[in-house]
């Protein structure tokens, strides 16, 4: 692709739509198949950002093309990193930014989804894929590791063994398998993975937001601290449910035979 089609791509290279409490952002830029450009991180974080502050957004949906999800950093930007830009990068803002965001998400996976793509997904608190996702971690065959979690990650998603197949062996996984490792919750016919994603995030959304927010806080606490913490912290987020209107409001909901209203606070 040339410099100036290239510019092109990448100046829309990420889509924000609301479908009403769901965010949904896609990746869109496939002729460099959906690689994680600086521009493609950055509209991510936009695309958080937007979500975060915006009241109304209780879910995030994060998606790619039919055919690939991501293809992880963008090589050609890789080529040329030294090891003070890589310390210095917006790529490395990005991906504390992903780690940081408080709201729940559904990746929604169809196609390729590799290197920093399956880093991308596993920052996200639900993965669904389609039955053609193949999920990896090719960055041995650069000469180099999993620089966003997918060590860390897959070693506890499904034990260190086959985390190594993946990063060490460099081999790629089917849908079906990802979900056998316990990666992956549904595996979803292709032509259905945004919907199923959204369907997803639309649960997740009917929810109270605050319990919703505190319950990812308690999950990704698991994979920090150890059990007897975490489950200090799991009471202490308890008792601060225990003093909102949502939680009474559900637990009159389910007493009157009615559908909640939660509002947040
Ligand atoms: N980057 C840049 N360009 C890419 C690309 C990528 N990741 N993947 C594909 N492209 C480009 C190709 O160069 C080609 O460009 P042109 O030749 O047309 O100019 C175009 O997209 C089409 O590619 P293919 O011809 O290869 O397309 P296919 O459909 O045949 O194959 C594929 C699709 C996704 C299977 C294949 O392109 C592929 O294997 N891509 C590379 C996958 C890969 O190795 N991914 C790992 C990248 S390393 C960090 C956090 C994370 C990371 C780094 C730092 N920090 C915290 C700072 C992550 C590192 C990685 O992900």
């Amino acid at each position: 692709m040339g410099d100036d089609a290239q510019a092109a791509d990448d100046a829309q290279a990420v889509r924000y739509d609301l479908h009403q409490h769901v965010a949904v952002i896609t990746i869109d830029r496939p002729g460099a198949r959906n690689a994680l450009s600086t521009e493609v991180l950055r509209g991510l974080s936009e695309g958080l950002d937007r979500a975060e502050s915006d009241p109304d957004v209780r879910a995030v949906v994060l998606t790619g093309g039919p055919k690939i999800f991501a293809s992880g950093a963008d090589i050609r930007e890789l080529r040329r990193t030294t090891p003070a830009d890589y310390l210095q990068s917006e790529r490395l803002a990005a991906w504390v930014r992903f780690a940081r965001f408080t709201k729940p998400s559904v990746a929604a996976v169809a196609g390729y989804v590799l290197g920093g793509g399956c880093e991308l997904a596993m920052s996200c608190d639900l993965i669904v894929a389609a039955d053609t996702a193949v999920l990896g971690q090719p960055e041995i065959r650069l000469g180099i590791l999993p620089g966003a979690g997918g060590t860390q990650r897959w070693a506890r998603v499904c034990g260190r063994f086959r985390a190594a197949e993946l990063v060490l062996a460099g081999q790629s996984v089917d849908a079906w398998t990802a979900r056998d490792y316990g990666m992956v919750s549904q595996v979803v016919p292709a032509e259905r993975i945004v919907p199923a994603g959204v369907a997803l995030a639309t649960t997740v959304a009917a929810f109270s937001p605050i319990a919703t927010r505190l319950s990812k806080a308690a999950i990704r606490s698991s994979e920090e601290m150890p059990v007897s913490a975490g489950l200090q912290h799991e009471r202490a987020l308890l008792g601060t449910l225990l003093s909102t209107d949502d939680h009474l409001e559900g637990i009159d909901a389910f007493l009157e035979k009615r559908a909640a209203h939660f509002t947040g606070r």
